[in-house]
């Protein structure tokens, strides 16, 4: 199948999940096309059968807001021609599906009929789409999309409470590429670089953005550190992080965290980890969380949204209340203690992720992209 893919190509879950979706179909033999506005973070290689096009927003002084929508909208059009490609798979609904729809229509209009999936990834729903502002335009495009998947089921309740949605959601959870994660026991990691002997090693990936609620994640150290040695990795920016800093200075606890930044080495950090914190006021999935499973890394969660379906209660880790931070210390604690209960919460974390195996849930992109095709042959 030839295959356009738009997504946002910045760090983030959906993101991330697009580009691993669209390399793991070319290797499948698929042609790929993804079209954003700069290359995805985790499109390191141009493989074969990956094209990327780049969507140009020239600056115009008449605009005070660039219209991206219509840059994207007349970029597929145009390369659905050029590659005769024959689905659309959009990532994230704000404006990708609305722009999607556009180039479906202007396409109609040329006599050529393109089916359009749409995938739900969480706050397009449940922060931002939400919005008055943004609500009729995204209900819209939602209903007018040909198929619509959504990364867990309680991003499909939350779709369906919020919006007056007439099409049906389909379920297709998100993934990890097993083989690429370092479960491998085998490859060295260079642990002492970052810790003593003694010391647990507790890690937090995000985008410092507030739902993440990174005070929780300082406390929940804050709380850990007092009762074993331990070191937390900061790992992510966003508008949090400065708030975070000082957090730690009034703490004093600056010489146990060590804030990284945006990383492309996610799973050197992970396979350095014993612990993966993520107390999300909401998420509709934790990628996150299950990339640090997929390392063997326990998780000790907030129980909202998405999680409950990823981090398994007294398997993988432990889910808590949002905003339960005692909680979610003593539940840290349990873990790390003994090192023979952590070696337990190693091996379930990882035996959980393999139930997200890419080569469980890509055959249903597969299917789902087939029937699209089919509606209109
Ligand atoms: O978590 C974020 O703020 C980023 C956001 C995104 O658009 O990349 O993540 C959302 O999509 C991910 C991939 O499907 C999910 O794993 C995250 O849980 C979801 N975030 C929220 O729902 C807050």
């Amino acid at each position: 199948m030839k295959i356009a893919i738009v997504c946002y190509p910045t760090f983030g879950g959906s993101g991330v999940v697009a580009t691993e979706l669209g390399l793991e179909l070319a290797r499948r033999g698929h042609e790929i096309h993804f079209i954003t506005y700069s290359q995805p973070v985790r499109l390191a290689l141009l493989s074969p059968n990956v094209y990327y096009h780049e969507v140009n927003v020239p600056e115009y002084p008449l605009f005070h807001y660039q219209p991206y929508e219509l840059a994207l909208s007349s970029k597929l059009v145009d390369m659905v021609k050029l590659y005769k490609i024959e689905l659309l798979h959009v990532h994230y609904a704000i404006p990708h599906a609305y722009a999607g729809y556009m180039a479906k229509q202007m396409l109609k209009d040329e006599g050529i009929n393109i089916p359009m999936v749409t995938t739900l990834h969480g706050t397009d729903i449940t922060l931002v789409g939400n919005h008055p502002f943004y609500k009729p335009a995204v209900t819209f495009s939602i209903n007018k999309s040909d198929f619509v998947t959504s990364v867990s089921q309680s991003l499909k309740d939350d779709t369906l409470k919020l919006f007056n949605i007439k099409n049906e959601i389909e379920v297709i959870p998100n993934f990890i590429e097993l083989d690429k994660n370092s479960n491998d026991l085998s490859i060295p990691c260079q642990r002492s670089v970052m810790a003593k002997e003694n010391e647990r090693i507790i890690t937090h990936i995000s985008n410092f953005r507030k739902v993440k609620r990174i005070p929780d994640v300082i406390k929940i150290f804050y709380n850990i550190q007092k009762e074993i040695p331990a070191k937390l990795m900061m790992v992510g920016d966003g508008p949090e992080k400065e708030k975070a800093e000082y957090l730690c200075q009034e703490l004093g606890i600056v010489d146990k965290v060590i804030f990284f930044g945006n990383s492309n080495e996610i799973d050197k950090i992970l396979c350095l980890t014993d612990l993966f914190l993520l107390p999300s006021e909401t998420e509709s999935f934790g990628l996150a969380a299950l990339e640090a499973m997929a390392c063997r890394v326990p998780v000790i969660s907030s129980n909202s949204g998405g999680l409950p379906e990823v981090n398994f209660e007294g398997v993988s880790g432990y889910l808590s209340d949002v905003g339960n931070i005692e909680e979610m210390a003593q539940n840290a604690l349990k873990i790390l203690k003994e090192d023979s209960t952590l070696q337990k919460f190693k091996e379930n974390a990882l035996s959980v992720a393999k139930q997200f195996d890419i080569k469980n849930i890509l055959p249903l992109y597969e299917a789902l992209y087939q029937k699209a095709i089919n509606k209109y042959l």
